[in-house]
């Protein structure tokens, strides 16, 4: 059957993340992907100072109610970073009205990394996300965001029982299916922790020495990619890490590069995968 997704998410005009990051990997992946921006920035919120901001809610809906009298309608709905608490209704109903009987719901929850929320967030955006997160069929929160959402310490170090019930309380706010990301139980690896129906599996790679703002966009509109395209959560889950590592090591190379990470040198290896 044709599918056609929806991202919904920030447009940060300069920095390689959310919807200049989805779009462009979507459609590597051969997947038709329309767009839906929450708000348009400048630039990303992290490491830049003075960026500007221009909130587009009101238009979120006019467009949601257009859509609708066209009978548009949407095989999966991916949603990243959305700017303020109130948006998660707005992308609620988005959702309700415009996804197909058997649509899915991919939720990134998009908020925090390194033991910190994004400058923009507080724990009334918490708690709202903690409402989209329980509509999810897939989630793909990384360590930090998983212990925000459900209130777990967070923590630098830790073993794979912590994850299995940041996992455990995940599934109780209603998320179905989970995928954590940076999930390190040794100094020189990470991984990403997949419980899908139920079951447990975790694919362990390489960590690079350096992060990058954005990288959490790439790696879920990657795995959105291989997901729509047919893979089991656990393949895409593996697709979409392998894909992050080579754009992470594609950045380190050459002059520096701070601000994001250079996804479009392996679009067409990440393409040749699916
Ligand atoms: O998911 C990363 C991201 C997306 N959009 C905006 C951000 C960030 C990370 O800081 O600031 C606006």
């Amino acid at each position: 059957m044709y599918k056609r997704i929806l991202t919904i998410q920030d447009i940060s005009c300069v920095g390689q993340c959310s919807l200049t990051v989805a779009l462009p990997i979507l459609s590597a992946c051969g997947i038709e992907t329309a767009i839906l921006p929450t708000c348009v920035l400048s630039t990303h919120t992290a490491g830049f100072t003075g960026f500007t901001v221009h909130d587009l809610a009101e238009d979120m809906l006019a467009i949601r109610d257009h859509w609708k009298k066209e009978g548009i309608d949407f095989s999966a709905v991916y949603t990243g970073y959305l700017g303020t608490a109130p948006m998660v209704d707005t992308v609620i109903s988005i959702m309700d009205e415009l996804l197909t009987s058997d649509g899915l719901r991919i939720i990134d929850p998009a908020m925090a990394d390194g033991g910190k929320l994004y400058p923009a967030f507080d724990m009334n955006y918490v708690n709202a996300m903690k409402k989209l997160v329980g509509t999810a069929d897939y989630t793909l929160p990384n360590i930090t965001e998983a212990a925000f959402l459900t209130g777990m310490p967070y923590k630098e170090t830790y073993d794979r029982a912590y994850v299995e019930d940041i996992c455990s309380a995940l599934e109780e706010l209603g998320a179905k299916n989970i995928i954590i990301t940076g999930a390190s139980f040794s100094p020189d690896t990470t991984g990403v922790f997949v419980r899908e129906g139920g079951e447990d599996k975790y694919y362990e790679h390489e960590k690079i020495s350096e992060s990058r703002h954005g990288t959490g966009d790439i790696y879920s509109s990657a795995f959105t990619g291989a997901l729509v395209r047919g893979k089991s959560a656990y393949e895409a889950a593996v697709i979409a890490a392998d894909y992050t590592v080579e754009c992470l090591k594609q950045t380190l190379q050459g002059e520096p590069h701070t601000y994001g990470a250079k996804f479009e040198p392996q679009l067409g290896a990440l393409a040749a995968k699916l």
